[in-house]
């Protein structure tokens, strides 16, 4: 029943068809299927299905502005429920953005309310946020953790560029820089000197509590 509700909801999602993805997210939710898998399996895998039709030509922006609208809907119903599942307190305090240039958020605030739920204290700095910005707030808020989103190839080196500014500031060390995006690879991270990177969300919980090494206090 919950995969053809996952089917619903990607499908709902993909045509931005409002009701049918709203009430598709709203079942799930209800028939308690955890909200990590709603936005894993339903949410996400509909905006990157979308991307390949993106690609191939079958769709057009004005339909994935649709979709991605709808996407931040969606994630209205599911933030609750996620948020409920935490029950641990911060005992770090993580500084998110998606680099100067790009406006795509839809991947860092999945990240943002998995970390909150597993505890961090996160400060969304936002999208097409300038270097010079995050490094003031490097300063001024102390974070134990910088995590940068970038999803072009156009707008990834600038997380090369946020580090270097990081370092001239003897920020760096001290604060730990994760990586991610949907071109963002391991091996670009390791190149780049990002203490961390992860693929998806979940996983970027997981980088996060190894870089804070202990982690979360129950
Ligand atoms: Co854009 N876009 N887009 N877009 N868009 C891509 C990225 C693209 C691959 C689509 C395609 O061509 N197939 C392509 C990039 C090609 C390239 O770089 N070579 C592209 C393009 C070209 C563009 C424009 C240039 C189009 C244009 O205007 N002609 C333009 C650029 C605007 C800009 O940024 N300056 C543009 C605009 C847009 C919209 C505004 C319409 C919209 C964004 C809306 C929004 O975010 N508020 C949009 C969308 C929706 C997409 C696709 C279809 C979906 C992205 C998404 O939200 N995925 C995307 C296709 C794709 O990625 N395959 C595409 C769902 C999201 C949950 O996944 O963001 O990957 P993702 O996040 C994942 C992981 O990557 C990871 O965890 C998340 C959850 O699991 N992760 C992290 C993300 N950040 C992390 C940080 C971490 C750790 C993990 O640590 C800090």
């Amino acid at each position: 029943m919950s995969e053809e509700l996952l089917a619903a909801l990607r499908t709902g999602l993909m045509k931005a068809k409002k009701d049918e993805a709203l009430d598709a997210t709203q079942r799930l939710l209800d028939d308690g299927v955890d909200p990590v898998v709603i936005l894993q399996d339903g949410m996400a895998a509909a905006m990157l299905e979308l991307g390949a039709m993106w690609t191939r030509g079958e769709v057009f922006l004005p339909e994935v502005v649709a979709s991605a609208t709808l996407f931040k809907k969606c994630n209205e119903l599911v933030e609750p429920a996620l948020m409920a599942q935490g029950s641990k307190r911060a005992a770090a305090r993580v500084v998110l953005a998606t680099v100067k240039g790009d406006l795509h958020d839809l991947g860092k605030n999945m990240v943002g309310a998995m970390l909150k739920t597993a505890g961090f204290e996160v400060i969304d700095l936002g999208k097409d946020v300038p270097t010079e910005k995050i490094v003031e707030a490097a300063k001024e808020l102390q974070p134990q953790i910088i995590g940068l989103s970038a999803l072009l190839t156009t707008t990834v080196p600038q997380q090369r560029v946020v580090i270097e500014a990081l370092k001239a500031e003897g920020l760096y060390g001290p604060i730990k820089v994760m990586v991610g995006g949907a071109p963002v690879t391991q091996e670009w991270a390791e190149d780049i000197e990002a203490h961390g990177f992860a693929p998806d969300a979940p996983e970027a919980v997981q980088r996060a509590l190894a870089l804070t090494a202990a982690g979360v206090t129950a």
